[in-house]
């Protein structure tokens, strides 16, 4: 038998990985002129702004970080999935909802890929997508105020991981799932998995005027694992591409590396012919129990919502819907070239990459030259959509981008590089070493039918770095790449914060912040809003206390609170009265079993705290306001119960 790398037991192939990747042993290597030519590149003068926002997944951190390209710096952390004591995000009344699910209030998860709006295949810069991948979500984050405004949790699915991608106008926002389980969940012997685990994708549509999310329809496909997705563009519009793995359905993956499929597949999904089907009264509802969470700016208040119900399709009922391409050695990265004529599957344990025609794959349904079927799903034959491989000379290819110029971008977890390679004549351009082990990479827009190949960033899976040391536990590391000659050229490593996945980049001119926003008194809806000085006051039912307070600089109203007994739960309503936009004023108690708050004027946040001592206990504003901030602050007066 020939010795594959997907033939090497585990512990041989993590050899390859770790023999394989030290390039990059010097980390004064690149001294000298060539450094101030870079530094000169990346260099943005203070008070000027950088050319691109980059959006990075947190991973484990659960949140998503904004950078500026080429200056690599970080400008905000956009809580999504993970509390965030910072700003109360997950901790205040108002915005735990959003982090509500089937399975309750989950203050974490694991984020992976963020992917902008776009329109005619553009980026448009109104929405952002990003996907939790534990307890599967996706969510959406508007660029206008560039905070979470809406998610919803993913049924029938573990592991969301090939999303959160969208089609060429936004019709959908999609998801797959990553493991597969029982459809619907149930007790049964993981032995049993071949057969009875199913894999959902999940199409997920988008109001076009408010960007609202509604699950649409699922298909129910075999049980593999679905790892990541892309949009056809172009002529493949109408259709998505899910790479998969585990195709052997092994309930233990230790028993594939033994006996493994040469090749897995990528499944072609024509979701506008489902579409077609589910208008005409296809799919059936089956009972799925789903969070869906929005966040209200009138109220500054979100909304959970338990949904009951999906429309569930078997692919099968669907002539034309779905068809699987033999794609080698357990492919990851499934990546869709701005013309949308290639589909390019990066198998992970392979050298080479493997490149489908759409043209060919179209030519090839339409003959009806099927090679077998799985679950009565039609198998292409691999010869028959086959564009053609590139010979990368490189090992463990991940992802690719495109520079919209013709080249694709292409990352090496195992020899640790970064590849150019020409689309169309698949010949190698250029390789550059990365630092260390890369994941993802980025061009601004790369996922789109237009991008903007000035920049790519590499972000590494491998937390190693060549920074100061921080002691054992690292953060990962991002490098910026200038693409806009023949050979790539390394301009700067910076550090990001929580694993990056990937992340997406846009011109800061497409994008229009309301910078300047602020939430008008007027215009606050909150329930318990003290809006006029008049409004504020001290309401007791029962064992409820509602502290309706107001703040301006720099003061508290009201300051001085007695009657309040131990073992009561007391809610601190507090509105902000600044007429400034960046005045926001912040609040703490003592004791209290939460984080802070930190209030935008005009909007209005609540703090619980369940006092369980006697005593006079302070509170006091945490964001300095004024030369009498540290004069913001008050007392509470608790008496026995
Ligand atoms: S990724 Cu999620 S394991 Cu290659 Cu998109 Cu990092
Ligand atoms: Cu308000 Cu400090």
């Amino acid at each position: 038998m020939k010795l594959t790398i997907k033939s090497l037991p585990i512990f041989a192939l993590m050899a390859v990985m770790f023999s394989g990747c030290n390039n990059s042993k010097s980390p004064n290597g690149n001294r000298g002129a060539l450094a101030s030519t870079a530094a000169e590149k990346v260099y943005v003068p203070p008070g000027e702004h950088d050319e691109f926002y980059a959006f990075f997944s947190g991973g484990y951190s659960g949140n998503l970080t904004v950078y500026g390209l080429p200056s690599g710096r970080m400008f905000k952390e956009i809580p999504v999935f993970s509390q965030f004591p910072t700003n109360g995000y997950g901790y205040s009344e108002e915005t735990k909802p959003m982090l509500n699910t089937s399975h309750g209030f989950i203050p974490w998860d694991d984020l992976h890929h963020p992917d902008i709006s776009q329109t005619d295949g553009k980026l448009d810069g109104r929405w952002i997508f990003v996907n939790g991948n534990n307890t599967p979500r996706i969510a959406r984050i508007d660029l206008k105020t560039f905070e979470t405004d809406e998610i919803i949790e993913v049924p029938n699915s573990a592991g969301n991981h090939s999303s959160s991608f969208v089609t060429e106008n936004t019709e959908y926002v999609v998801a797959g799932t990553r493991f597969s389980v029982p459809v619907p969940q149930k007790d049964i012997s993981i032995k049993e998995y071949r057969g009875n685990f199913k894999g959902a994708l999940s199409f997920i549509e988008v109001a076009p005027e408010t960007g609202r999310m509604n699950l649409k329809f699922q298909i129910m496909m075999p049980g593999f694992d679905y790892d990541l997705s892309h949009p056809g563009r172009g002529k493949s519009h109408g259709w998505f591409f899910f790479t998969t793995y585990n195709t052997e359905e092994a309930n233990t993956l230790l028993e594939v590396n033994a006996s493994q499929n040469d090749k897995d597949f990528i499944a072609a999904v024509n979701w506008k012919k489902i579409e077609e089907y589910i208008n005409n009264g296809g799919g059936t509802k089956m009972p799925a129990e789903y969070a869906h969470n929005v966040y209200d700016h009138s109220t500054h208040s979100a909304k959970s919502t338990i949904k009951k119900e999906v429309l569930m399709v078997d692919p099968t009922k669907v002539p034309g819907a779905v068809f699987l391409l033999p794609t080698p050695k357990s492919p990851h990265g499934c990546d869709v070239d701005p013309t949308g004529k290639y589909i390019i599957g990066n198998g992970k344990l392979s050298a080479d990459l493997t490149i489908h025609s759409f043209g060919k794959m179209i030519a090839a349904i339409e003959a009806e030259k099927f090679d077998g079927d799985a679950y009565g799903i039609p198998i292409l034959k691999f010869e028959d959509v086959l564009a053609g491989q590139v010979k990368s000379g490189g090992l463990g290819p991940l992802h690719t981008e495109f520079d919209g110029k013709g080249n694709a971008y292409t990352t090496f977890f195992i020899s640790s590089e970064l590849v150019k390679w020409n689309v169309e004549t698949r010949e190698v351009i250029d390789r550059q070493p990365n630092y260390y082990s890369v994941g993802h990479v980025m061009i601004p827009g790369g996922n789109s039918a237009a991008p903007f190949g000035k920049y790519a960033v590499a972000m590494n899976k491998i937390t190693k770095d060549r920074y100061l040391p921080t002691g054992p536990e690292l953060e990962h590391s991002a490098q910026l790449f200038d693409i806009s000659g023949e050979k790539m050229e390394l301009l700067l490593d910076f550090p990001t914060h929580g694993e990056p996945h990937y992340a997406a980049g846009i011109p800061a001119e497409i994008l229009a912040p309301e910078s300047q926003k602020i939430y008008r008194l007027e215009d606050n809806k909150h329930e318990f809003a003290a809006l006029g000085g008049d409004e504020t006051r001290v309401e007791r039912h029962g064992n409820e206390v509602h502290v309706y307070m107001s703040m301006i600089r720099s003061h508290f109203t009201p300051d001085n609170i007695e009657g309040i007994r131990v073992g009561d739960k007391v809610y601190f309503h507090i509105t902000n009265h600044e007429q400034d936009f960046d005045v926001p004023h912040g609040f703490a108690m003592i004791g209290a079993n939460n984080a802070e708050l930190l209030i935008m004027p005009g909007q209005t946040r609540t703090l619980v705290w369940e006092p369980g001592q006697v005593g006079v206990w302070p509170f006091y504003c945490t964001d300095f306001c004024s030369a009498l901030h540290q004069e913001m602050q008050g007392y509470v007066r608790v008496s026995p119960a």
